[in-house]
């Protein structure tokens, strides 16, 4: 197991909504900018969702996500994870088809069903758009489906182009379904685990609770690769802490809006400087893209798609 951290950033996700912040990535061009800005200042791996560009809205549009990871790339040899997991009001099959058309090196695969519950972001928010509101309220009468079927068609569909799967987990008992799929020989190793903590609908984002996920998992699993990303105010309280852990970490706008309490972050690789100076100052050494790759069995940049 490498001792070198790779820092992930989310860059601008399907969570957060532009009346949210005035700094959150929504063109492609933004997305582009800020991806490799991320990956300037340490990010290992970016991770990639595309949004409506006329009011920024999620989208699955294939040739949105061509436009901006092949904009990546152009500019940077960043590690490029491409999001199937969209937005909660996506289907499956829009969700997936991502992966046969761009065959990325590495795509996120969510581990399990849950509520993904964005309804009282809604509260306060004073919306640019009109979509916004009824959005983030309609996630409280939404499952975020990942049936084993689902997960079973996402896994296979993956193998077949080569992309690891990074397993979004957001509750201990999606642990056991990823030990599942490994046993009946449709996960192949090595795996990559993201706990995803703070979700409302998934486990709270504690460090009792992250020291239990990896406890379990290291007793169903035996060896992964793991990182953790943390939603809004935990997310650097739970990446420093997995620091210490021997984890990985994520970062980013799709996570967290905030480099501080009060203060919005104006991009993702502002919190990326942030963790990696947290990193350095206990020790620690960042990964390359291409470190992050031998870490995490990727094919190369160059059999992608894109
Ligand atoms: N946007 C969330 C509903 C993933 O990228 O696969 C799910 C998500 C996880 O962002
Ligand atoms: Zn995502």
């Amino acid at each position: 197991m490498s001792n070198k951290v790779i820092i992930t950033a989310a860059i601008t996700g399907g969570v957060h909504t532009p009346g949210m912040t005035p700094y959150l990535p929504i063109t492609p061009e933004e997305i582009i900018n800020d991806a490799v800005k991320a990956s300037e200042a340490g990010a290992a791996v970016v991770h990639i969702h595309a949004r409506n560009p006329e009011d920024g809205r999620p989208s699955s549009d294939i040739n949105l996500l061509r436009e901006i990871t092949g904009g990546i790339k152009k500019k940077s040899d960043v590690v490029i994870c491409i999001t199937t997991g969209g937005s909660v009001a996506m289907s499956i099959e829009e969700r997936i088809a991502v992966i046969p058309e761009l065959k990325p090196e590495l795509a996120s695969c969510n581990a399990g069903s849950i509520n993904f519950v964005l309804a009282p972001a809604a509260r306060n928010l004073k919306p640019k758009y009109d979509w916004e509101k009824p959005y983030l309220e309609g996630t409280k009468d939404l499952i975020f489906s990942n049936t084993f079927k689902g997960i079973e068609y996402y896994v296979n569909t993956m193998n077949k182009v080569n992309t690891r799967p990074e397993f979004e987990v957001y509750d201990i008992g999606m642990i056991n379904n990823i030990a599942y799929f490994i046993k009946s020989g449709v996960i192949q190793r090595p795996v990559y685990i993201q706990f995803v903590m703070g979700i409302l609908g998934g486990i709270p984002a504690t460090i009792e609770n992250l020291a239990f996920m990896v406890k379990t998992a290291k007793e169903q699993i035996g060896e992964f690769n793991w990182s953790v990303a943390a939603a809004g105010k935990s997310q650097f309280p739970l990446t420093s802490a997995a620091l210490g852990m021997g984890g990985n970490v994520r970062v980013g706008l799709e996570d967290n809006i905030y480099l501080k309490p009060k203060v919005l972050a104006k991009s993702s690789a502002e919190q990326v400087i942030q963790i990696k100076e947290i990193a350095e100052r206990i020790g620690l050494e960042i990964a390359s893209p291409d470190e992050a790759r031998s870490i995490l069995g990727l094919k190369g940049s160059e059999k992608v798609n894109f």
